[in-house]
């Protein structure tokens, strides 16, 4: 198939898993155009089979805002007709689902037709697309979509919740390629970051309110009482600057390490003991089952999805959003012995074998093969 997908390209979840939905795709023969207004940053790989057209907007003065979903939809327009394409699929419903719409109007007028499948990351419906400055839209270009997929059962419930949905949606769930994972729990240069009788505790995020990163440093600050560790802060955001004071407030400045943004993360994750992730609304957690993948057990709150990906008292432990003294407590269950961390560890590798990338990619393949039968 030829297959156009429409993502944000930057360091967040719904760039990274259409991004790897890409490659996977390409890598199983199928000819795959990211349209986007920057090279994802994953996507590393262009080839005969993987295009990356930019979108353009140009500045004009006149505009207030640039009219990034006019210059999207056009794009779509000259890239489909351009390169024959079979099916568009849009990652998140604003604006890619409301241009990806208009692409199909206007391609309608030229005898063209083709389907839209709109994947639901989470931010675009719990956070964002429920204001009701966006909210008519978001439910219309729902409503327009020839498939509409969301990335867990939270977010389906979510979404049927919140919004006037007449299309049915369907659960595939976020997928992690294990094959890329090299960890096998050796060391990993862990000397880097922590002395040997220390254990490591890891929190990657965009460190936006929803992340909870308060409870990250609290969370921390109660384990290191009882175990000597470090905390190894990944990504950049709002919540930084404050969550830096807060570690100096309570005095444990030096173990705690902000990294801001890093491509390596695969390493990092290589040298984790643990996994911290509180937030307050999480559609999935693709952060949590990447880092499960690297065999790190994860410390979450229930919020969203996160009860579908970490399950409670095998690949870590699940707390309500803001039980700071119970996250800790599950923490040190985890970390308090080398066999007790050794267990954990594995049995969250082997959960996050439920997610391989090999199991979820075909489905996507049968709802583009169903898509293109049906229009
Ligand atoms: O919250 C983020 O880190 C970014 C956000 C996004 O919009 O890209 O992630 C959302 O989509 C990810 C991929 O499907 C999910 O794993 C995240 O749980 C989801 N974030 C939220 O629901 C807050």
């Amino acid at each position: 198939m030829k297959i156009a997908i429409v993502c944000y390209p930057t360091f967040g979840g719904s760039g990274v898993v259409a991004t790897e939905l890409g490659i996977a795709l390409s890598k199983r023969g199928h000819e795959v155009h990211f349209i986007t207004y920057k090279q994802p940053v994953r996507l590393d790989l262009l080839n005969e089979k993987i295009f990356f057209h930019e979108v353009n907007v140009p500045e004009y003065p006149l505009f207030h805002f640039q009219p990034y979903e006019l210059a999207l939809s056009s794009k779509l327009v000259n890239i489909i007709k351009g390169y024959d394409i079979d099916v568009l699929h849009v990652h998140y419903a604003i604006p890619h689902a409301y241009a990806g719409y208009m692409a199909k109007k206007m391609l309608e007028q030229e005898g063209i037709s083709i389907p839209m499948v709109t994947t639901l990351h989470g931010t675009d419906i719990t956070l964002v697309g429920n204001h009701p400055f966006y909210k008519p839209a978001v439910t219309f270009s729902i409503n327009k979509s020839d498939v509409v997929t969301s990335v867990s059962q939270s977010l389906k419930d979510d979404t049927n919740r919140l919004f006037d949905i007449k299309r049915k949606i369907k659960v595939i769930p976020n997928f992690i390629d294990l094959a890329t994972v090299k960890n096998t729990f050796t060391d990993c240069q862990r000397g880097l970051m922590a002395s040997e009788n220390e254990r490591i505790i890891t929190h990657i995020s965009n460190m936006r309110e929803v992340k909870c990163i308060p409870d990250v440093i609290r969370t921390f600050y109660a384990i290191q009482k009882e175990i000597p560790s470090k905390l190894i802060m990944v990504g950049d955001g709002p919540e930084r600057g404050p969550a830096e004071d807060l570690a100096n407030e309570l005095g444990i400045a030096p173990k705690v390490v902000f990294l801001g943004n890093s491509n390596e993360v695969e390493k990092i994750l290589c040298f984790s003991d643990l996994f911290l992730l509180p937030s307050k609304a999480e559609s999935f957690g693709l952060a949590a089952l990447e880092a499960m993948s690297h065999g790190v057990p994860v410390i979450s709150s229930n919020a969203g999805g996160l009860a579908e990906v970490n399950v409670h008292g095998f690949s870590g432990f699940l707390s309500d959003v803001g039980d700071v003294s119970d996250m800790a407590a599950n923490a040190l269950t985890i970390l308090r012995t080398d066999a007790g961390l050794k267990n954990f560890k594995a049995q969250a590798k082997e959960q996050a074998q439920n997610f391989a990338i090999e199991k979820v990619v075909p489905l996507y393949e049968e709802v583009y093969t169903k898509a293109i039968k049906r229009i």
